[in-house]
């Protein structure tokens, strides 16, 4: 019998945001008590997590003097220490204080983008204290309601200036950072710029020191606005730019939910560990998520371990399908093609152009070549299920 329990190995990792989350939205206060960073530490560690990441202003808050600011990152790099957790990623809160309300990197005000480039590179020299690698960059507020005051393509090119500048202070500094940039389609903004991992993609490749820099997809920021995420992480896994990954959950085409991994959307997240897994993969499996408003503070650890033992329970089901001999033939015979015809279909050369156009296809015999799909997402699903 699998006890799914987490160990260091499985490089789970959780925001102290998200652990750290009090239950406040638009709509009510918090219904938790405050969370310090030692006890989600201590708390992490005890439930065989990975690591904790932040962002800067949950480690000291953004108005702490430099003594308090310097004892509160002494306390906690003591607590990494003594629980065996490390810090992997670190990012800087770009969207809370009213000084990021139009933006921070895309803000009309210069003053306010210079402001942000300096709280992002103070960010980063605290995330290199505690040995954080991958810094992750979600626009919070790089968006807008209003589209005749900021101009869509202007706010391109700052937020490029931004990461160039970044990624140049990164190796002036002679810091290891790769950069992970995170997609959402609106909120807190109306509409937030780059609005899926796909964006990012196409926007990295103009950026100056394009090898620094990948993604950051999360499952709900992406089914907020119905994609499929497991094509989502599969294209940005092909073109080696996932740097780091938002395990959550969320229903479709609602504001951003942030629920436990695995709470909803079973057969996509089941195939998204699979591809994790197989893919060589190698981050923190990060859980940004939180729980239930309708919790108290014991609550958020069963929350906690739960995103884990799912996405263990997953890797297991993925473990079953590879060796399930009926699923396994089943996709042998939806690939099995004619081998001397697949020949003519390798890297273009005049030769294989010529031969290709020799070949004499029968339309219809492949038209009425069976795909059993249904029987196919039938057993997976019952794998799943636990019939299977
Ligand atoms: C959200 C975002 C954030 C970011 C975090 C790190 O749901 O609001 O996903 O949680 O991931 O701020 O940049
Ligand atoms: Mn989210
Ligand atoms: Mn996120």
């Amino acid at each position: 019998m699998k006890t799914y329990m987490p160990t260091k190995d499985d490089k789970f990792t959780f925001g102290l945001w998200t652990v750290g989350n009090r239950g406040r939205d638009p709509f009510g206060d918090a219904v938790r008590p405050a969370l310090s960073p030692i006890d989600a530490v201590k708390r992490l560690s005890a439930l065989g997590a990975y690591g904790v990441n932040f962002h800067d202003d949950d480690l000291a808050p953004i108005d702490a003097t430099p003594t308090e600011r310097a004892r509160l990152i002494r306390e906690f790099k003591t607590a990494l220490s003594d629980y065996g957790l490390c810090a992997p990623m670190a990012t800087t809160n770009l969207f809370y204080d009213p000084v990021f309300r139009d933006g921070a990197f895309t803000a009309n005000d210069a003053s306010v983008r210079a402001y942000a480039l300096q709280k992002a590179m103070k960010a980063m020299d605290l995330g290199v204290e505690v040995g954080a690698q991958i810094y992750v960059f979600w626009g919070g507020r790089e968006g807008a309601e209003v589209d005749a005051g900021k101009d869509a393509v202007t706010a391109v090119k700052r937020f490029r200036d931004a990461l160039n500048f970044l990624c140049e202070y990164s190796r002036d500094q002679g810091y290891d950072y790769r950069f992970a940039l995170e997609a959402k389609p609106n909120e807190p903004r109306g509409d937030l710029y780059f609005p899926t991992t796909g964006s990012y993609l196409g926007f990295i490749a103009t950026l100056d020191h394009k090898e620094m820099v990948g993604v950051n997809p999360e499952v709900g920021h992406e089914q907020m606005i119905g994609l499929n995420f497991y094509h989502v992480v599969a294209q940005a896994i092909e073109a080696g730019k996932l740097f780091h990954i938002d395990l959550n959950d969320q229903k479709f085409l609602r504001f951003d939910q942030d629920l436990r991994f695995g709470a909803e959307s079973i057969k996509t997240l089941f195939f998204l560990v699979k591809l994790l897994e197989e893919s060589g993969y190698s981050g923190p499996r990060h859980f940004d998520a939180h729980c239930y408003r309708t919790e108290d503070a014991e609550g958020v650890w069963d929350f906690a371990a739960g995103c884990m033992r799912t996405y263990l329970i997953f890797k297991e089901k993925a473990r079953r399908f590879n060796e399930d001999p009926e699923i396994q033939s089943l996709l042998s015979e939806i690939s099995a093609g004619d081998p001397a015809v697949a020949d003519c279909s390798g890297p273009y050369s005049r030769a294989r152009a010529q031969m290709l156009r020799g070949v004499a296809f029968d339309r219809a015999a492949l038209a009425r070549k069976r795909l059993p799909y249904e029987r196919l997402d039938q057993l997976t699903i019952e794998l799943l299920l636990g019939v299977r």
